[in-house]
Order: structure tokens, then sequence, then C-alpha cells
């Protein structure tokens, strides 16, 4: 099996704690071989790992090939979200927490007039884990901000995920319509827990509401319902929503095909509509050496080592000194009265894009996507 000899322990006694848990996952004690050295607050890169179809959103000649383009897009970054840990490390893994604070800042380089892309994270909540974004390309008018929090069960075997949150991307073009739209996250499945080989599937639907009108409707299956393959995906692309006028359907991890048209001039039928088979590009990083203490790479640089090297007393030690000062710190706020600050995000109670674009998808599917309690929107980028 995946567990090592001497952690099948640790595993049976990690698995059963999942299986009676409530709380959050991410604060369980693991054994070694799961952790990954990466926090979550490096996740919203993946959105932006096919750069040159994010930028090309604003090519897009009319409202209808421009939400198609979104469509493309965000099929495209399913495979890095959900497939790459299995790529680089085996299986998921369980990433580092995130401490209250904690920043993350990458970008992807301007080449071939796509623009340069910037992205900004910060951990906005430790205890629900809350993790805010915005990614700006500012010469192709373009922003996606959202946040990401989950919540878990267990059930019969599997680690059920429903993704708290939702992305907003906002097309501004100087002196046009602002076009929104709405992105809603898919569920996860989470299997291979008995066999320390964990792996993702997703599960049910997903929208995309553009405030043009057009909506995506994506439906998420694995082995054995639409066909044998896993990670299959069938989204359905309309105005009407009874009556589709294109069709995508195939595999989020390599390649979709446009297999049904009806009435649109910017997809034909037989034509591939994505295919991730090709690299993506990494985010760019400052190197350590120039990183403040709050950015993820230099917070976690010593657990990240030692979860590299083998070393999980030094990880551990260095973990626990890390959350001893978090302690600490909430002590401290709390005898002072004074809260954290968040840097660049503020609160809100509520948000009105997401408000009108959900209330579209509602009027046309009746379905309510997400129940979203938290917003965070950029106060400072
Ligand atoms: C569920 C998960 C933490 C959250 C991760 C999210 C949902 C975060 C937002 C990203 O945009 C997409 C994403 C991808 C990850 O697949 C998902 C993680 C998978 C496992 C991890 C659990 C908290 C860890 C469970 C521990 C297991 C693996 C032993």
């Amino acid at each position: 099996g995946a567990v090592p000899a001497n952690q099948k322990s640790g595993w049976a006694s990690f698995v059963k704690s999942i299986a009676s848990f409530s709380g959050d996952l991410y604060s369980m004690t693991a054994p070694p071989f799961i952790l990954s050295p990466v926090s979550l607050t490096e996740f919203p890169a993946y959105w932006l790992e096919r750069p040159e179809l994010f930028a090309a959103i604003s090519d897009g000649v009319d409202a209808e090939d421009r939400a198609l383009r979104v469509l493309k897009w965000f099929i495209a970054t399913l495979k890095g979200q959900y497939t790459s840990r299995n790529e680089k490390m085996g299986s998921e893994k369980k990433p580092l927490n995130p401490v209250l604070g904690e920043l993350f800042y990458g970008t992807w380089p301007d080449q071939n007039g796509r623009g340069l892309t910037k992205l900004l994270v910060e951990q906005v909540s430790h205890h629900p884990p809350i993790t805010a974004y915005h990614i700006t390309n500012e010469s192709r008018n373009l922003t996606l901000s959202g946040h990401n929090a989950q919540k878990t069960s267990f059930s019969s075997g599997a680690i059920l995920v429903k993704q708290v949150g939702h992305a907003i991307l906002t097309y501004a073009p100087p002196g046009k319509d602002v076009e929104k739209y709405l992105i809603t996250l898919p569920r996860l499945r989470i299997d291979g827990i008995w066999y320390g080989a964990p792996y993702i599937e997703l599960t049910d639907n997903g929208y995309i509401q553009a405030s043009t009108g057009y909506l995506s409707t994506i439906e998420y299956k694995g082995k054995g319902y639409f066909s044998g393959k896993a990670h299959s995906i069938k989204a359905s692309f309309a105005v009407n929503p009874t009556s589709p006028i294109v069709v995508v359907e195939g595999q989020w991890d390599t390649v979709t095909k446009v297999t049904s048209v009806k009435g649109s001039k910017h997809a034909k039928t037989g034509e591939t509509f994505t295919d991730v088979t090709t690299p993506k590009e990494e985010v760019t990083v400052a190197p350590i050496e120039s990183q403040n203490e709050w950015e993820t790479r230099k917070l976690w640089q010593n657990v990240a080592n030692g979860i590299r090297s083998g070393d999980f007393e030094a990880a551990s030690k260095d973990k626990t000194r890390i959350e001893n000062e978090q302690r600490q710190r909430r002590k401290d706020e709390q005898a002072a009265g004074t809260p954290w600050q968040l840097k660049h995000f503020v609160h809100l109670d509520e948000d009105a894009d997401y408000v009108s674009l959900a209330a579209m998808i509602k009027d046309t599917t009746n379905v309510l996507p997400t129940e979203d309690c938290y917003v965070f929107k950029p106060s400072s980028v």
C-alpha cells in the first residue's frame, strides 16, 4: 500500500478521527507521509496557469464569444486545481493550514501581448480557514476576485468537500459596459482514503453566470456516468437554459470537445474546446530571501524543507513555533482590544454582484448556487 509501514497506526487513527470529526480538517494531526509542503494560500495560483486563455477572454468579439472564452479558461484550470498534487506528489496531500494574515504574491509575465498578470492572496480567517484572492491583468481589463472556504464531511469512506465561496470575473474595457461573471465552485469527493492514496473526483453542478445573460451549467461526473472515464464534464452553454446553443463534453484533465451547436457562430461541432495535455505555466514568485515574514514560502520555509527532506522532527518543531506565536498574538490582541487588521481585503456583509448574478442563476435553474456568508473585497492592491 501507499502507507509506510511505520506510519500505519498513525494513518489508522487519522482516518478514524476524520470519520468522527467536527471542525476543520487542516488542524488535525496527520502522519508525515501525507503532508504537503505547500500552504493553501498558494492554491489561487491555479486560476492562472494558462495565462493566455485568461487574457484571450478580452479578445472575444461579442458577449457570447467572451462568455464562451470564460468557460474555456475555467475548464482548463480544473486539472491544476484538482489533480496537480497527484501528479507532483503521487496523491492528494494535506496542505499547510495558513495562519491569519498569511500572504502570497505572484505574477505571470507579459508574453506575446497577453499582458502582465498579478496575483494577490491573503488568509483572511484562520478558524474557519478562508483564503481571499485578487488577480488582475490590467492591459486586458480583466480581474478575478474571490474567496475559498470548505465544509467537509465524511461518508462511506470518502471525504466530501462543499466549497463555500465563489469567484467573480470582471471585464471592464474603458468607455464600454462592464461585464461580470459569477463562477461557482464544484463539490469534491476525496476517495482512496483507506489506502492512504487520496484522489479527487468532482461532483454535482457548477455555474458560470454572465451579467450579459449567458449561463454555463457544468455537470461533473466520475467513472460510469457519461462514459467509463474519470473526471468527466458536460457544459451546456445557453441564454435560454432549456435549449443550449453550445454543448461541450469530455474530460477536464485532458480534452473536451464541442458536441453540439445550435445557433452559435463561435463554436463548431467536433472541434476541440480545451486541451490541457500541454505544459502549464507556474506562477513566478520573489526569491524567499526578499520575502517578508508573512509571505507563505518564507513563513513556512523550515516546515516545508523538513517535509521535503524527510526531517519531520524539524518540520513539526517549526510548525509548533508558528502555532504558538499565533496563539500568543491572539491573546495579546484580545487583551489589548485590538483585533487583527487585514492587509489587502475588507469584509463585506453583502456583495451586490454576487446577489444579482446568483439570483439570475436561481431564476433559470431554480437552484441558488452557494449559501455564502463571507465576502471579501480588495481594499488596497
Ligand atoms: C479539500 C482540500 C483543501 C481545499 C482544496 C481546494 C478546495 C482549495 C481551493 C482550490 O481552488 C481548489 C482546492 C483543491 C484541493 O483539491 C482541495 C484540498 C484537497 C484535500 C484538502 C483537505 C483539507 C485535506 C484532506 C486530507 C487528506 C488528503 C488526507
